[in-house]
């Protein structure tokens, strides 16, 4: 009989959250290394069941979602936790009802090991949550806690209760792990220098499914004040363009998927060793599917020939990391991009076939010290390039360059509580960029290129 261990990707509790395509990725690349091993691995991922379940009937409205894998989820409104209750916004548990989970629980097999995923630091009552459920469940199985929640608020989720907590990247840690709990030794081994060492996702887990995410690359090149990639990935690590087009003709061929979105830091980086033979080798693979890139992509890579490529070969959902228009923030926070690369870029992308509202450019709102005529001037730079403002209130992250400037200048006690971090709160607002004013703002991205923007001062 193969040893069962249990994956466990948390719910999401915020006071909105929308499936742009989310997928556990890392998890799913921990199972898979797992079954290599030789392990039965059982899933639950909380924002959409289990597929060894009966799923019970959810009670009232069923979420909208589209065919291309994105969409609502199902929501059961929650008590704000303490800290919140003085927002004056509805809170939500995102995902499977609480009580179709405690069933999913009961269903499976005992397992010999529990390994917990995390993300948006901010997200960790769920985590808890699902910690103390399982321990109610499962007495004395050990709980192995890893993900972003972890890796960047290692001190704070001592709290949640697992065995063990693990940062960074799980799967050269794996071997350790099964050793020290099962006292088992790893046949099968990545090699964290070679990506594509790594065995794929199992999203199979799932059943049918209409989408998967992949990466094609860990880590950035860049060190941008306000992202925490480098603490994450602390190495830039790139996988073979033909080896990913292997992947993706994979899910496409045998699994029948159609829409692949791409969560890495830095796609289009190295464009000619990289990027551009990976979209020749979709387009001369003839791989009908259709691409997506909800995570930001680097406007200075890009090139006539590479957005000719990008739109032949099926990328449908572009964003760009812009952040913002104010030349000094832009060299004191990286340099990852100037207003040149924007405009550039966008020209050569309208050339290639995209329309305007394709092309999704992101905006930081809310930056320490940030006012709100900059966003006001970023919107406005945006749509006079001919492309389509996309608002992102800022996350400040512990670690980061900005992490200091941020609990300066934070209303919210963020140091002493992850749940301030939610980019919801517009964390860093302050008198110059106060929240009504980035209501003001985001109803600003909605209006025609052709229309004056009121100023804000
Ligand atoms: C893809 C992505 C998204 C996707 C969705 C991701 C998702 N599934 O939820 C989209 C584009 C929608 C998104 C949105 C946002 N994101 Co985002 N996102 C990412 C990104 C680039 C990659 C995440 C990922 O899947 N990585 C790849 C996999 C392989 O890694 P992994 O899941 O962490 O797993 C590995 C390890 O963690 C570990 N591990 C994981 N689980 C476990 C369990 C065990 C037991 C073990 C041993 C190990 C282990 O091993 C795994 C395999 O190597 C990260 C940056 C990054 N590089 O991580 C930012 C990041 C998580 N996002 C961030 C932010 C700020 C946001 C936004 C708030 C941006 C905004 N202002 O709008 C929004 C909020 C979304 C929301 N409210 O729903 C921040 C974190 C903020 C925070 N406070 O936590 C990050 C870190 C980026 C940054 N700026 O620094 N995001």
């Amino acid at each position: 009989m193969k040893r069962n261990i249990l994956l466990i990707n948390p719910w999401i509790y915020d006071f909105a959250a929308y499936d742009f395509w989310l997928s556990p990725v890392g998890l799913l690349s921990l199972a898979a290394l797992l079954r290599k091993n030789g392990y039965a691995v059982q899933l639950i991922d909380c924002l959409r069941g289990s597929s060894a379940s009966t799923t019970l009937p959810r009670p009232g409205k069923q979420p909208k979602r589209f065919s291309s894998g994105h969409g609502h989820f199902f929501k059961e409104p929650l008590q704000k936790p303490l800290p919140l209750r003085s927002i004056p916004r509805k809170y939500n548990r995102y995902g499977i009802p609480a009580e179709e989970f405690r069933q999913n629980l009961q269903q499976i097999c005992r397992p010999e090991l529990i390994l917990v995923t995390s993300m948006m630091t901010y997200w960790y009552p769920a985590v808890h949550d699902v910690i103390g459920l399982l321990k109610e469940e499962f007495p004395g199985v050990p709980i192995i806690l890893g993900g972003n929640y972890v890796t960047l608020c290692p001190d704070h989720a001592q709290s949640a209760g697992a065995n063990l907590l693990v940062r960074g990247e799980g799967e050269s840690q794996l071997p350790k792990i099964l050793k020290d709990f099962l006292g088992h030794d790893s046949a099968f081994q990545v090699d964290a220098l070679d990506l594509d060492s790594y065995p794929y996702p199992a999203y199979d887990l799932y059943g049918k499914r209409e989408q998967i995410s992949i990466l094609t690359s860990k880590g950035c090149p860049f060190h941008c004040s306000y992202c925490a990639s480098h603490l994450i990935n602390p190495r830039y690590r790139r996988r073979n363009p033909i080896k990913v087009v292997e992947e993706i003709a994979y899910w496409h061929e045998e699994h029948g998927i159609n829409h692949i979105s791409f969560y890495d830091d830095a796609l289009l980086i190295d464009r000619e060793t990289m990027a551009i033979p990976m979209l020749d080798e979709i387009i001369r693979r003839k791989l009908s599917c259709q691409f997506h890139c909800p995570n930001g992509l680097h406007l200075r890579e890009v090139t006539g020939d590479l957005a000719k490529r990008m739109f032949k070969a099926g990328f449908r959902t572009i964003r760009f990391g812009f952040e913002t228009a104010d030349v000094r923030r832009q060299m004191d926070s990286g340099g990852k991009v100037t207003n040149e690369d924007l405009e550039r870029a966008v020209a050569y992308l309208l050339e290639a076939g995209y329309a305007p509202q394709d092309i999704g450019v992101y905006l930081l709102c809310g930056l320490p010290g940030q006012s709100a005529r900059e966003v006001l001037e970023t919107i406005n730079y945006v749509k006079n390039c001919q492309a389509k403002p996309v608002i992102t209130e800022y996350s400040p992250i512990p670690g980061t360059v900005l992490w200091e400037a941020s609990v300066q200048s934070s209303p919210y006690p963020i140091a002493a509580e992850p749940l301030f971090h939610n980019n919801t709160l517009l964390p860093c607002q302050s008198s110059i960029l106060s929240f009504d004013m980035y209501e003001h703002l985001k109803g600003q991205t909605k209006v025609t290129s052709q229309q004056d923007c009121r100023r804000l001062d």
